[in-house]
């Protein structure tokens, strides 16, 4: 039995996913003895529609000083994120302030750099956050949260604009997550969020979504839900391509309130599709376990007919999937990568070794499993000389 994060009532878990190392938890051969392992389980709050998971390691565990996952990794993402400072730049005027969350290497406040306005990342992992200091990005090496913005006078209930990228599904305390927007919000000021989709998990069965840093999978329903009992209105969403199928929030304190029109048409969609159920959960829950017996039996015939298998991304998201479907070096020899942090180490768990990118085009390599999916298109373009190549997924 588990409770529920938000409401805190008990809640049956509908899935589990099995033993669990963490998924950026990349290690050396010596430390393979010492791994730490929990149980993966989901639940589903019908009350409020949140997908969460229930057992965790605690942040600091994950997001420690060595956090190998750096968000200029991706071209695509980089230009993301400037289109995206673009967007957000329409809420700001000279002298206004923002601030964001999980701010990583400072991919998204580099460009808020030059501005006449005042901005602050919270960045929890050292490692990264010393990089986002040397690119001189006003960051503070904290979690956003009450307890640690004792010393920000200047942007309680001033900020116009706090933002945050795939970082509020790593917030197991939501509540402290919005106590600690209200303190710093003004009154007209804008909370922008963007997070996986649950909507796409569910129809790119994309279930290795579901790991240790994202506690929760948010639907339009969940948000619209979760913060209007604390007194702020969704006022519109944005889909977004970006990790397999995103969701744009964009929130206001209640008494802006504007045409909810949008959302509502949203939250119909979400309900016919029943994303908003548990019966959603339960049909996930199916094609998960189908999607798990299709790959294996398509590795095991690549193996039998004495051919070769390699990884391309070592992502968090692989973590799950190799874990899961219990796949091993014995069916992948190895993960390429551009992460020097992960190179030279072992995935979490299964234990594949963690090779150099450059490798991959001198490796003779025709079935290669895109662990690193949702950069699909940067990555055939970066690989396009080599021909003939059979890119495998688990989505269905
Ligand atoms: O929410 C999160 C997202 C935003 O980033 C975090 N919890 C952790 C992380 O998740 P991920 O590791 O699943 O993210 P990516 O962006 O799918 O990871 C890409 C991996 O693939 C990195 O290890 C870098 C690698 N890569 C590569 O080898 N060649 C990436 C690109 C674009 C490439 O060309």
């Amino acid at each position: 039995m588990s409770f529920c994060k938000i409401t805190k009532k008990k809640l049956k878990p509908f899935m589990s996913f099995g033993q669990m190392p963490l998924a950026n938890g990349f290690l050396l051969k010596k430390d393979f003895n010492k791994e730490f392992f929990y149980n993966l389980e989901t639940s589903f709050s019908e009350e409020i529609s949140l997908f969460q998971i229930n057992d965790h390691p605690k942040p600091k565990q994950m997001f420690n000083k060595h956090y190998p996952f750096f968000t200029s990794s991706s071209k695509f993402m980089i230009k993301h994120f400037k289109k995206y400072s673009e967007w957000v730049k329409k809420f700001l005027s000279n002298n206004s302030r923002l601030i964001e969350i999980g701010s990583n290497d400072g991919t998204f406040l580099e460009n808020f750099k030059k501005l006449d306005i005042e901005y602050i990342g919270f960045e929890p992992s050292y490692n990264v956050f010393k990089i986002a200091r040397q690119k001189k990005i006003n960051t503070i090496n904290k979690f956003f949260s009450t307890q640690h913005i004792y010393n920000l006078e200047n942007f309680k209930k001033k900020t116009d604009v706090i933002v945050g990228s795939n970082v509020v599904c790593h917030i197991p305390d939501l509540v402290d997550f919005i106590k600690t927007v209200d303190l710093l919000l003004s009154s007209n000021g804008t909370l922008v969020f963007e997070e996986p989709y649950l909507g796409s998990m569910y129809e790119k069965v994309s279930y290795d979504q579901i790991y240790d840093e994202h506690i929760f999978l948010f639907s339009i329903t969940s948000i619209s839900k979760i913060f209007r009992s604390f007194d702020f209105d969704l006022v519109d969403v944005i889909p977004q391509i970006t990790h397999g199928g995103s969701m744009r929030y964009i929130l206001k304190r209640k008494k802006n309130r504007n045409d909810l029109g949008k959302v509502k048409r949203f939250i119909e969609k979400e309900k016919k599709l029943k994303i908003d159920s548990l019966e959603g959960c339960l049909q996930f829950k199916k094609n998960c376990e189908m999607s798990k017996n299709k790959l294996n039996e398509t590795l095991y015939k690549i193996k039998k007919s004495n051919q070769k298998i390699c990884g391309y991304g070592a992502t968090s998201k692989s973590t799950t999937i190799l874990n899961y479907c219990n796949i091993g070096p014995e069916l992948i020899d190895c993960i390429f990568d551009t992460t020097k942090e992960k190179i030279g180490k072992f995935s979490p768990g299964m234990h594949i070794p963690i090779y150099n990118y450059k490798l991959f085009r001198k490796s003779n390599y025709n079935n290669v499993f895109l662990f690193a999916w949702n950069h699909k298109k940067e990555i055939q373009l970066k690989e396009k000389k080599l021909k003939n190549i059979n890119w495998i997924t688990h989505l269905i």
